[in-house]
């Protein structure tokens, strides 16, 4: 980043991840900073993240977007200021972060509340989670088409309670349908769990009767109607010290999720870009195909492998994890465990897994034998038959007769996707404050650590690898205008020319002018800020040195 003295930066920190410093002397590659607390160090310039001192002393955006610096400690900074005052939500473009807050705010949801965002368009009120209900109830029955809110977030995270806070919305705004007397209680409960596949989310059996109780949350007014919200309430990534084919699972299931979020926030990048009439053709896109190829790929995969392990007896994870380790040598996104000759490590779109495949043959071989399973569903009690979905034709078919549990749930959760793909997502990223479950403790490096397996800072980086920042005309030339103050002397001049001007000056090129705003690339800020302090600098300079000549 671009450093000169008297910059306000973000500096890594091992307890708090980042903290706010201050530049005091710069050689261009190391930098003298001195933090908030007072500590001078040197550290690299490269470590450094820009920072808008000005935003320290608001209350925090409701929008991520607005920030100068839509980086990694911005965003965790603008939700921590945000949480000190009880505002437990905040929007990253249209994705809603809520912070459980460990206290009982009542006045967030009564019937006034809700009444209040009937009908009113996502971002003109405060972010709230009536908010987002409230869009996908608006564009079920204005575009009849089906919704889903995923709401994700690790256990304690505030999932249930925002899945309720949902549930109570939608009832209060859609209430009973036309001569139907039956209770919304009753109907939410008879209602047909739309995202049902993922009760295998959380166990390696197909164990629905137990993001039974936990995916009953979808709601739907009528299981017949050709349009629904589906309340998705999704166990987030799991990495712990001891990782096995659970987890393996649920990081697949949210390597899976990941892609559609990633897909749906470029798309709303697109749109933005779309409506302001700009060129959106320089943004890139990495996804996370890779990492499920290695997965789920055909008929060499991790899934393949595995399955192919379990139907010869002779195999033992010693023997599974020898062919994983020679199929994939080279893959970037899968490792050997340096300390042992069977454990892998699989880079996820939230950071690296190292699981353990002792236990991986037995749990996948945990499986109903295809002609129970067919009896089952054959069942006239829709109870059990909806505990053993159909198969597929492909296993049913199979000369082994072989269902694992993997390749189920490989199974199940590609119907979810395709009923995810029919309908228009919104994505709440439910955030676990701190570990001793206490109101107004925020803590900072677990925090990181939940944004980033939540996507968001996948979010911000598909954002970053377009054009991060807008500001209107007005307001970029309220804040840039004394770069040029030659542009805009005299007579009357256009925002949008003005803006085009300033920018030539310093030399930028690449960015966009949309019809109201300009768009600018990672960076560019930071030159426009330095170059204003620059000049902010001189003229108080200029200030002192004729005060002195006039003394
Ligand atoms: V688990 O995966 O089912 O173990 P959740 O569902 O993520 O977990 P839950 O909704 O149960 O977490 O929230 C945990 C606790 O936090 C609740 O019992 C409430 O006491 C508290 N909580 C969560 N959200 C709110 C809220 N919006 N307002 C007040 C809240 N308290």
């Amino acid at each position: 980043m671009n450093v000169r003295k008297g910059s306000t930066v973000w500096v890594p920190d091992k307890e708090l991840a980042w903290i706010p410093a201050e530049v005091i002397d710069s050689d261009g590659k190391f930098v003298q900073i001195v933090t908030d607390s007072g500590k001078k160090v040197f550290v690299s310039a490269e470590k450094l993240c820009p920072r808008d001192a000005d935003e320290d002393e608001l209350g925090g955006f409701e929008d991520m977007t607005r920030l100068t610096y839509l980086n990694e400690p911005g965003v965790l900074y603008n939700i921590r200021r945000r949480y000190a005052l009880n505002d437990i939500y905040t929007y990253t473009g249209s994705i809603l972060i809520a912070v459980n807050p460990f206290t009982k705010l009542p006045h967030l949801y009564d019937s006034h509340m809700m009444e209040q965002y009937k009908g009113a368009p996502l971002g003109e009120l405060s972010p709230h989670v009536f908010a987002v209900a409230d869009a996908s109830y608006r564009a079920m029955m204005n575009e009849g088409k089906s919704q889903s809110i995923l709401v994700s977030g690790e256990s304690g995270a505030g999932k249930t309670e925002t899945t309720k806070l949902i549930m109570q919305y939608l009832t209060f705004v859609g209430g009973r349908t036309g001569g139907d007397d039956r209770t919304v209680e009753q109907q939410v409960l008879e209602s047909n769990p739309l995202l049902e596949a993922f009760g295998n989310a959380r166990t390696v059996r197909n164990d629905n009767s137990r993001l039974v109780d936990k995916i009953n949350r979808s709601v739907g007014q009528d299981i017949n109607s050709p349009m629904q919200i589906g309340v998705l309430d999704i166990y987030g990534f799991e990495c712990f010290k001891d990782n096995s084919f659970e987890q393996f699972c649920i990081n697949f299931a949210n390597e899976k999720l990941q892609q559609h979020f990633n897909e749906h926030v470029f798309k709303m990048e697109q749109e933005e870009y779309g409506k302001e009439e700009i060129n959106w053709s320089y943004i890139e896109f990495v996804d996370n195909q890779d990492v499920l190829d290695l997965i789920e790929k055909k008929p060499i995969g991790v899934i393949a492998l595995l399955d192919e392990a379990c139907m010869f007896p002779k195999s033992t994870h010693e023997t599974f994890s020898t062919k994983l380790f020679q199929h994939f040598r080279s893959h970037p996104r899968l490792e050997k465990e340096k300390f042992s000759q069977t454990d892998f490590i699989v880079s996820h779109y939230a950071g690296k897994v190292t699981y353990h495949t002792d236990t991986f043959l037995d749990k996948n071989r945990d499986y109903v034998v295809v002609e129970h399973c067919n009896l089952f569903s054959s069942s006239n009690c829709p109870f059990v038959s909806g505990l053993f979905p159909p198969l597929p034709e492909e296993s049913s078919r199979s000369s082994y007769k072989f269902s694992s549990v993997a390749t189920r749930f490989k199974q199940q959760l590609q119907s979810l996707m395709e009923t995810l793909k029919s309908t228009e997502p919104h994505y709440i990223r439910c955030v676990k404050p701190n570990s001793l479950n206490r109101p107004q403790m925020f803590e900072n490096a677990s925090i990181i650590h939940q944004l980033r397996c939540g996507g968001v800072l996948e979010a911000i980086r598909i954002s970053l690898a377009g054009y991060p920042t807008r500001r209107t005309y007005s307001e970029f030339v309220d804040r840039y205008g004394l770069i040029g103050p030659e542009i805009l002397d005299g007579s009357y001049y256009d925002d949008k020319a003005a803006t085009e001007k300033i920018l030539h000056k310093l030399k930028l090129d690449n960015f966009q002018l949309g019809r109201t705003k300009v768009f600018l690339r990672a960076g560019q800020i930071g030159v426009l800020d330095s170059k204003r302090a620059e000049v902010l600098d001189n003229a108080a300079k200029c200030i002192q040195c004729q005060l002195r000549t006039f003394i």
